[in-house]
């Protein structure tokens, strides 16, 4: 395992681990930060998918021409979940195709982590989105999917990759600061989860951290696909 030390943002210093994705990721100190690309595992996939971009393979008929989010983004690549059919308001709102209020029925993502300090855990997502119908996403833990993980969400700083951790509410369909966590009841191997709230999705990193007050990474630089 090769452990780097980076500067993100305004943040002073955070770990990153560069780990072979079929071993857990292992917490330090209250914090893990993963790439999105390195999951272990892709289920429910067979309606829409996440693509690792720059991808080695073809996406016959779904292939995007986008680079610009792939050379902002961390480690280089990112997820993009394809095709993504519902890309503005007026487009038709499938669900269970191209829209799933409900967490963990599609393009369901695991990662294997390694837990040393058990107990709450805000979930952070950098994401990159262009619009108002690509920027939903679930989150859960060992195949469960609490309230508190459902309908993350991203309004602000469009064309560009940024930390939020929102929960979309009746109150705020912007989202609210505070509310995405996990609860991870004992120390040791666990599966973090992410699934499909709408099409288009791109995925860059995600992070726990147990502390309620993390100060949210810089935003990337403004890129347009
Ligand atoms: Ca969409
Ligand atoms: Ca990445």
């Amino acid at each position: 395992m090769l452990t780097l030390v980076l500067s993100v943002g305004l943040v002073a210093q955070v770990r990153v681990q560069i780990t072979p994705k079929l071993l857990p990721f292992e917490e330090q100190d209250g914090l893990l930060m993963v790439e999105a690309e390195h999951f272990h595992a892709q289920e429910l996939a067979e309606t829409r998918r996440w693509h690792p971009l720059p991808a080695k393979q073809s996406l016959s008929g779904t292939e995007p021409t986008e680079t610009a989010p792939a050379a902002s983004a961390s480690g280089g690549a990112y997820l993009h979940l394809l095709p993504d059919t519902r890309r503005t308001h007026g487009d038709k709102l499938i669900p269970g195709e191209n829209f799933s209020n409900q967490p963990g029925r599609m393009a369901v993502l695991s990662y294997r982590v390694r837990i040393q300090n058990p107990g709450r855990y805000y979930v952070w997502v950098r994401a990159y989105s262009t619009g108002s119908e690509d920027n939903g996403l679930h989150a859960g833990l060992n195949g469960e999917w609490p309230e508190s993980g459902q309908r993350m969400q991203w309004c602000e700083g469009k064309h560009r990759w940024r930390w939020e951790s929102k929960q979309r509410t009746d109150a705020n369909h912007c989202g609210e600061e505070g509310r995405i966590c996990l609860d991870i009841p004992a120390a040791g191997e666990h599966t973090v989860m992410f699934s499909m709230r709408e099409d288009g999705f791109r995925f860059d990193q995600w992070l726990l951290t147990k502390d309620p007050a993390y100060v949210r990474p810089a935003d990337g630089p403004e890129t347009r696909p």
